[in-house]
This record gives C-alpha cells, sequence and structure tokens, in this order.
C-alpha cells in the first residue's frame, strides 16, 4: 500500500515539473530563434567584436603613458594604457574619495594604472572608438622584514633567516568618462606573503617580489621561486655602471613551484618587472655594488 502511494506521488509531480518546465521550454525556442536571425544577421556580440580591431592589442606600447615616476619621497608610478584612459585618470584623481586612499598610502610603493577603455578601430572605415566606462587601478605595495617597515634597501646576506612579510591591498575605480564622475570603487582583500628569508632567493608571489628591493655582492647568483600558484615573469634591464652597457633581461615564463636564477656579475643595477600583473606593481630592484 505504501509502496503504491510513493508511485502515484512520484508520477503527480513529475507532471506538476512538466508544467514548470513548459514555460522554460518556450523562453528557450524564442531565445534560440533571435539568436539564429542575430547570428544570420552578424549581430551577436562576438561577431561585432571581430568587425573591430583594439588599437591597444597593436599600439600598447607605443600608445602606453607613463605618467609619473617614483621619486624620492614619492614612491608613485602612474600610466595609462592610451590617452582616453589617461583621461580618466584625471576625474580619479580629482575624486574625494581617491583622495582619501592615496593619501592613506604615504611611504608605500604606489601604482595607479588607467587600464580602460581600450580605443577601438573598425577595420572598415577606420574609425576610432571607444566605450564611456574607465578604469583605474591603485594598488598599495609595502613590506616589513622582522616587523619592522622595510623601505630602505638592506643587503641580502643580512635579511638571512629573518620573518619577511609583503602586503598588496587593491582598489578599482570606474569612472564615467562622459559624465566626468567616479562611478564606483571596489576593495579588495589585503594580500600578505610571509616567509623566512633566505640570501640571494626572491619570493615570487601573487602578486609581488620579496624582498622587493635588495642589495648584492657583484657575482651574485639571484633565484627567483615562484611560490604562487599564478605564472610570472622577471623582465627588465640590467644597468651597468662601469661600462653603461644596458641588457636586456627576461626570464621568459616561470610556472608554480619553478625558479628562475640570474648571474649579476658587474656593478650595476637591474630594475625588473613582472609585465602579467605591472598593473599590481609586480616589480623589483636589484642594486649590485
Ligand atoms: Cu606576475
Amino acid at each position: 500500500m505504501e509502496d503504491k502511494k510513493i508511485i502515484s506521488d512520484k508520477s503527480e509531480s513529475k507532471n506538476s515539473k512538466v508544467k514548470e518546465v513548459f514555460p522554460l521550454v518556450i523562453i528557450v525556442a524564442i531565445t534560440l530563434t533571435i539568436g539564429g536571425i542575430m547570428f544570420w544577421a552578424k549581430l551577436t556580440p562576438e561577431q561585432t567584436i571581430t568587425n573591430f580591431n583594439a588599437m591597444s592589442d597593436t599600439s600598447l606600447k607605443n600608445d602606453l603613458r607613463v605618467l609619473k615616476t617614483p621619486t624620492a619621497g614619492d614612491n608613485s608610478f602612474v600610466y595609462a594604457i592610451n590617452q582616453v584612459a589617461a583621461r580618466g585618470l584625471d576625474i580619479a584623481q580629482n575624486d574625494t574619495t581617491v583622495k582619501q586612499i592615496i593619501g592613506g598610502q604615504k611611504g608605500r610603493a604606489l601604482t595607479i594604472a588607467a587600464v580602460q577603455p581600450a580605443v577601438l578601430q573598425d577595420n572598415k572605415n577606420g574609425k576610432v572608438s571607444y566605450s564611456p566606462v574607465g578604469q583605474i587601478i591603485i594598488t598599495s605595495n609595502w613590506q616589513y622584514v622582522d616587523g619592522k617597515f622595510y623601505s630602505n634597501p638592506a643587503n641580502f646576506n643580512a635579511l638571512g633567516n629573518k620573518t619577511g612579510e609583503s602586503h598588496q591591498h587593491i582598489w578599482n575605480v570606474f569612472i564615467d568618462l562622459d559624465r566626468r564622475t567616479v562611478t564606483g570603487i571596489t576593495e579588495e582583500p589585503e594580500r600578505v606573503m610571509k616567509e623566512t628569508l633566505e640570501p640571494n632567493f626572491v619570493f615570487t608571489g601573487m602578486n609581488m617580489f620579496m624582498p622587493d628591493t635588495v642589495k648584492v655582492k657583484p657575482g651574485s647568483v639571484l633565484t627567483w621561486f615562484n611560490n604562487s600558484n599564478l605564472p610570472h615573469n622577471i623582465v627588465g634591464i640590467y644597468k651597468k655602471s662601469a661600462s653603461g652597457t644596458e641588457i636586456p633581461v627576461d626570464s621568459g615564463i616561470i610556472q608554480p613551484n619553478e625558479s628562475w636564477r640570474y648571474n649579476f656579475n658587474d656593478n650595476g643595477i637591474f630594475e625588473y618587472s613582472c609585465t602579467i600583473h605591472s598593473t599590481d606593481g609586480m616589480k623589483g630592484t636589484i642594486i649590485v655594488s
């Protein structure tokens, strides 16, 4: 008797399920029909995009605007991917909340990157267009060694067995370029990387190098170890002080748990960054003296 009841319950629920699903079937059918028409008329967003060529893809290097590099007493780096993105930067920097965020980062390495909008060019008529939505990424990076704020580069040997702590705080600022206002600010949870430091060993985390700035003796072989779950790279220029030669250095992609080594044989300075995470200010300096 009980068995029978269960069976009849099941079939009843099956019927009501069909009734529930029926409007959904109609919606899916309509969507597919409209989608088909759009596809035939080449109106889907994907197809519209293929008519455009992101100028930033082809001329990013030429069009990238570095607006400020770090100076003594003001460790901020400001850049925009293009002239239109730079407009968003002006608007953001006049916003009260943005001013408060920037003002609160004194002594820390600040990266302000205007990353949107990308400028688009129509392949057919050459017309240039862009979205009115601008985006600025503000990243603040700072480190501690044995609990003390790390601001002056130390000799690598002096850092051995000390506790290194690297902090990163990121804000995303969205801007309406037409109305010239900030429309929203989101804040990402602070990232912290804590490791026991070893001489000539640079932790390559997400998305920061630790220690970020450090002194070594000529002839030192440094190892960058990727202790994060993302790929990174080491790209920069090794400027040798005696000869004045500038050597381009590129590690290629370093996968998680892999490492890369480089021999600093002459006095000089090596300034580098991870090109994948440059908007997060993922950069470092090696002083060879
Ligand atoms: Cu990286």
